[in-house]
């Protein structure tokens, strides 16, 4: 992050989440309404645990917004756990089984925690509800630019969706809203809760991959020029640092690598003035720059790592083998993840175009979002002559 920055605060079982986010302009209108929304949707999602029925993610604004607009400054939010009440002040028994795949070995080996649920409470996907609060004002923030960010599932637990390629993004967000899987295509979902019946059954837990869309992007945001601007490096490691994502890619990056350089490349067409594409399997983003095209982001989610069937590991307090001890979790965590992801898309891209217009304020930020070059030919005015490196 280079002009927008954030923090978020805030244990699974502790008394509330705190997230400040700060580089807005001023002028932009909020309401906590909106981002309550997008919490919402978070909430949503086949194969959660128990703790979703406990908690009612609300937020509220506390800082930065007067009047339903902000102000320019630090704009602060609050999210109350619920679960909290249920948790303070009570003996809680000790941990000290590690789990394979959560941080509890590494974070206790780090801050040579005494207790693994001080690394446990940190590390939870808790703190995702945060990110899609701060995510939501982000999303304010693009929508004054007509840039939409949406996500949809493509594959849980190893059951593919079915989608017919040609099918609109727009189309993709809508279809997604409708199950709680986030899966477009209706046969595709319920194969999908299946394997998360059949996963729980097993005592047992799933991953997938869900694809992040953003639309209405303007070519020229981030840049090829150094590492760390450019924008897919931002994007990936943005999406990559959602609790338990292991891999992220830009487009069908995987697919691609698998085929020739000429059935690759997004072909540059000229229709009316206008430098155009046909194709997008650069996944909207050439050199570190976006092309005008989507930005498709994909990231691949691990099973979750709280399994009911034990897995073997170590007693830490007795040095002696032993067997992880169960604890309430879900089962699959893969269409709130999506949703996350859709916020860290967002922030990205708003800090991108922060950076590129510039501006302490909304006005000043539409001025210089209708200059900005749209790739038309008559804007490229070329040499046209001998180069001679001197
Ligand atoms: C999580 C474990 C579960 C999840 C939690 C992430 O919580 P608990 O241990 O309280 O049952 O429900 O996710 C959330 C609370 C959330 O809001 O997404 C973990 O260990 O990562």
């Amino acid at each position: 992050m280079t002009t927008l920055r954030f923090l978020t605060a805030g244990e699974s079982h502790g008394p509330a989440l705190t997230a400040i986010i700060e580089g807005l302009p001023a002028g932009l209108p909020l309401t906590e309404e909106e981002i309550n929304q997008q919490l919402r949707r978070r909430q949503k999602g086949y194969g959660s645990g128990r703790r979703m029925q406990i908690e009612r993610d609300s937020v509220s604004l506390t800082a930065g917004v007067l009047n339903g607009q902000t102000t320019g400054a630090p704009v602060a939010m609050q999210i109350e756990n619920q679960d909290w009440t249920n948790w303070c002040e009570r003996d809680i028994p000790p941990m000290t089984v590690p789990r394979p795949g959560h941080a509890d070995l590494t974070a206790a080996i780090k801050y040579r925690y005494r207790e693994l649920r001080l690394g446990l409470e940190r590390a939870s996907a808790r703190e995702t509800a945060a990110r899609v609060a701060v995510g939501a004002v982000c999303r304010r923030l693009l929508a004054e630019f007509g840039v939409t960010v949406g996500s949809y599932v493509v594959q849980i637990g190893g059951v593919p969706d079915t989608l017919p390629l040609d099918l609109p993004y727009i189309e993709r967000f809508a279809r997604a809203e409708e199950n709680d899987v986030r899966c477009p295509e209706p046969a595709a979902a319920e194969a999908m809760r299946k394997r998360i019946d059949e996963a729980a059954t097993a005592k047992d837990t799933l991953g997938g991959v869900f694809e992040i869309v953003a639309l209405g992007v303007p070519p020229g945001l981030g840049s090829h020029v150094h590492w760390d601007r450019r924008l897919d490096a931002r994007l990936m490691a943005a999406a990559g640092s959602v609790q338990a994502i292991k891999g992220v890619e830009i487009g069908p990056a995987f697919q691609n690598a698998a085929q020739l350089g000429t059935e690759v490349h997004d072909e540059i067409l000229v229709e009316q003035g206008q430098l155009t594409r046909r194709t997008n399997r650069a996944g909207g983003l050439e050199g570190g720059i976006t092309t005008g095209q989507p930005v498709v982001v994909r990231a691949a989610m691990k099973p979750i790592s709280t399994t009911l069937t034990p897995l073997r590991s170590v007693d830490l307090a007795t040095g002696e083998p032993a067997t992880t001890r169960y604890e309430r979790s879900d089962i699959c965590a893969v269409p709130r993840a999506a949703v996350v992801g859709e916020a860290m898309v967002a922030l990205v891209l708003a800090d991108a175009l922060l950076e590129k217009l510039g501006g302490d304020s909304l006005e000043e930020m539409h001025a210089r979002f209708a200059a900005l070059p749209r790739g038309a030919l008559d804007e490229l005015e070329m040499d046209n002559e001998p180069w001679r490196f001197r």
